[in-house]
């Protein structure tokens, strides 16, 4: 497949947005600084109320923390590399550029299980019938994304595969286009889409975003990923933000110039060979 070059600036190679396609992520390392991430990982390791030198308070399997908006995570979400790349998978002026990162779901070494590592992919809109519902399981996904241009994430802490590396389902976000389709614009909600895209998919292979802290996987936003258990020795520091959309994705067939997500989307419905 050819591509067509958006942005003067330009950080994915071919096999990189070929591999964006058929496994539907792509991974940057050095995407922001190990500086970066070390002054990030104090905030966030006060916040956990944990101490990085006493194993005894690391109470439970997962702290999930809110939205940070200090400076670190302006700037690792912020890195000319990244909107570069934002440019090349989204299009210019399709995304909107964040100040923060969203939540972080903290993995300590724990004997527990967590009771929150299904397959899932992350929702996009609040429920149309109900615009400021907070209840993330019924917010909806359609099949031109409204408001979510990627999955993202940011690792700030180093991933080994012992570490509970975040498992993703590699090329599932082909087979969730069909299964939006018939729901138009409304979409499904959260629940009702993992629930017919996990056992859709339950045949493909999976892999682990593992990778030195500074590193980040964008991914396409209905790539099915699941967290897991840590059985390792090192907490594990991860945002997971969504790149928000501008306006939902046109879905126009013979359009050489689509950005990647959009294509992929295409790809799924049998509707996108035609970039070539
Ligand atoms: O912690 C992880 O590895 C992934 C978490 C996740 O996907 C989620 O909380 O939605």
């Amino acid at each position: 497949m050819q591509f067509s070059e958006h942005s003067s600036h330009r950080v994915l190679n071919h096999e990189q947005k070929e591999q964006f396609l058929r496994d539907g992520f792509v991974r940057i390392e050095e995407a922001f600084s190990t500086d970066t991430a070390a002054a990030a990982r104090e905030i966030l390791w006060r916040a956990t109320g944990c101490d990085p030198d006493d194993k005894t308070t690391w109470t439970r399997p997962v702290v999930r923390l809110g939205d940070f908006a200090q400076e670190p995570f302006r700037q690792a979400v912020n890195s000319p590399v990244l909107h570069a790349a934002f440019d090349e998978l989204v299009g210019p002026g399709r995304w909107i550029p964040r100040q923060s990162l969203g939540g972080f779901p903290v993995r300590f070494p724990h004997p527990n299980d967590p009771g929150d590592t299904g397959w899932h992919i992350d929702a996009s809109f609040p429920p149309p019938e109900d615009p400021s519902s907070q209840n993330y399981l019924k917010w909806h996904v359609n099949l031109r994304s409204r408001g979510r241009a990627l999955l993202m994430l940011f690792l700030f802490s180093d991933v080994s595969e012992n570490d509970a590396p975040t498992r993703i389902r590699v090329g599932s976000h082909l087979r969730v286009p069909a299964l939006l389709a018939p729901a138009g614009d409304k979409g499904l909600p959260l629940f009702e889409i993992c629930a017919a895209a996990t056992p859709a998919t339950s045949d493909l292979p999976d892999t682990l975003a593992t990778g030195a802290a500074g590193t980040v996987y964008l991914c396409h936003p209905f790539l099915l990923h699941a967290a897991q258990p840590h059985h390792g020795k090192t907490p594990r520091f991860l945002a997971q933000p969504p790149l928000v959309l501008r306006t939902p994705f046109e879905l126009r067939e013979n359009e050489p110039t689509a950005p990647l997500v959009e294509a992929a989307i295409l790809l799924g419905l049998n509707r996108g060979t035609s970039r070539s």
